[in-house]
């Protein structure tokens, strides 16, 4: 096991056919078990005169209608839970901004799976018994901390349960301790590095550090180009959801093209997210995932609002599990702008094509007439800000044009000073949407 190339190598290469059959059988016993078990689905299925043995091929899971995530909401807390109330044996939840929380209630099956699927996505990373995992994901009810930290003990490795927060002693702890991994948010890895470079550390030798494995928010590539840049280490995409389990629904192998679904415990549907027509492979759109062998709280056609796209061929890695692209925007964050829709990884991608400006931004849409007005306020580099060379107005125009590429529409620019934009510890904050009422 230690220095193999898999952690389950009959799942991770198992022969398309094969799979699907696997998927056909847990499908079936999920909607019997459901329809047996769930107040919420019995009903959902009787509303369509839905059978549980109306199953017979994979395709019939399209008879069942989506679960959304107002479901979960309205069924708040114990609603949708399939599971007796003795064998729910830990909650996690998501951090809503609004109304009741998004609750995951898992029994010790589902416990034992995202175990298996965060070492799995540990291991699909290069993580080994060897390695120091440095897991700066806030530990809680959000799924970060945790997910990595029961996945890292079933590898064997060793684990500096940092949470969130804290960053100089962050760095401090990965350098005596010599992490090799680190785990959290591709912008709290910016902000570390960006620290380290502020306090003359220079993680190429001060630090151990070879894997980084980041998820919870979309990022682009060339923010894992910046991360890896900056710091010397492999960035690896780790995508889930706290509905689902919490991270590891999806990993990225050492490819580097996509992110491998464990499609042995979940089904991956694409959707038009304005009709709900399913879409072929490799067509943009929003992903739906059925929880296959969830027992807790299982989920049939769950719309995630995640925005993506799925591939079917096998990866050059020799996994034949299909990979989900990167998660560029969900698409309620998407925001329409006088008619436009603007994705703030379009903003991202803009603002990392300069290398005079740090990472992080800020969008400002407001609208004080009747039109959108959208701004979008931009950092410094502390090297570009000493700079003589830099002229703020040709830069400011250059970014200017750049946002116009990438949208289609013009943004009023802002350049501020280096450090002057809020960080954020957790997921990052990056749109202040002041329209609200105003519409
Ligand atoms: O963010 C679970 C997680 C923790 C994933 C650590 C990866 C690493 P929630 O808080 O329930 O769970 O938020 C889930 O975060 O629907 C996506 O919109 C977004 N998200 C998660 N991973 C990625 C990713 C965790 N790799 C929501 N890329 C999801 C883009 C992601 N978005």
């Amino acid at each position: 096991m230690e220095d193999g190339k898999y952690w389950n190598e009959k799942i991770e290469t198992m022969p398309p056919e094969e799979l699907k059959r696997h998927q056909l059988k847990k499908l079936k016993e999920l909607v019997k078990y459901c329809y047996e078990n769930s107040v919420f689905y019995r009903k959902k299925f009787d509303s369509v005169g839905f059978k549980p043995e109306s199953i017979r091929s994979l395709n019939d899971l399209r008879k069942i209608p989506f679960t959304v995530k107002t479901d979960l909401k309205d069924n708040y807390p114990f609603g949708m839970v399939a599971a007796k109330p003795e064998d729910i044996v830990e909650f996690h939840a998501s951090s809503g901004t609004t109304g009741n929380p998004i609750i995951g209630a898992y029994t010790k099956n589902d416990m034992d799976v995202w175990q298996e699927l965060m070492a799995r996505s540990i291991y699909t990373a290069g993580g080994r018994r060897r390695d120091v995992i440095h897991i700066a994901f806030g530990y809680g009810l959000f799924t970060g901390g945790l997910g990595f930290h029961y996945g890292a003990q079933k590898v064997g490795a060793k684990i500096v349960p940092a949470s969130g927060g804290m960053t100089q002693r962050q760095i401090k702890l990965m350098k005596d301790l010599g992490a090799t991994i680190l785990a959290c948010t591709p912008s709290f890895a910016l902000y570390l590095a960006e620290t380290m470079a502020q306090e003359g550390v220079d993680p190429r030798k001060e630090l151990k550090l070879k894997i980084g494995m980041f998820g919870a928010e979309p990022w682009s590539d060339k923010i894992r180009e910046r991360i890896q840049k900056d710091t010397g280490i492999e960035a690896f995409d780790i995508y889930g959801l706290t509905e689902l389990c919490g991270p590891g629904v999806a990993i990225e192998c050492p490819e580097h093209n996509g992110l491998h679904v464990a499609e042995d415990h979940f089904i991956v549907e694409t959707i038009d997210p304005d009709t709900g027509e399913v879409l072929p492979d490799g067509e943009e759109g929003e992903l739906v995932f059925t929880s296959l062998t969830k027992t807790g709280l299982p989920l049939l056609r769950y719309r995630t609002r995640d925005i993506s796209k799925v591939e079917t061929e096998k990866c050059s890695c020799e996994r034949t599990n299909a990979r989900m692209m990167r998660v560029h925007g969900r698409s309620d964050d998407m925001l329409i702008i006088r008619g436009v829709n603007v994705f703030p990884s379009q903003i991202e991608y803009a603002v990392m094509c300069f290398s005079e400006l740090a990472t992080q931004y800020q969008i400002v849409v407001d609208r004080p007439g009747a039109l959108d007005t959208f701004a979008v306020k931009v950092e410094l580099s502390d090297k570009a800000a000493k700079d003589p060379n830099v002229y703020l107005n040709i830069l400011k125009n250059e970014i200017q044009k750049q946002i116009h590429i990438v949208t289609g529409i013009s943004a009023d620019v802002e350049i501020v000073k280096p450090g002057e934009l809020p960080r954020t510890e957790g997921k990052a904050k990056r749109v202040l949407d002041l329209r609200n009422g105003k519409m």
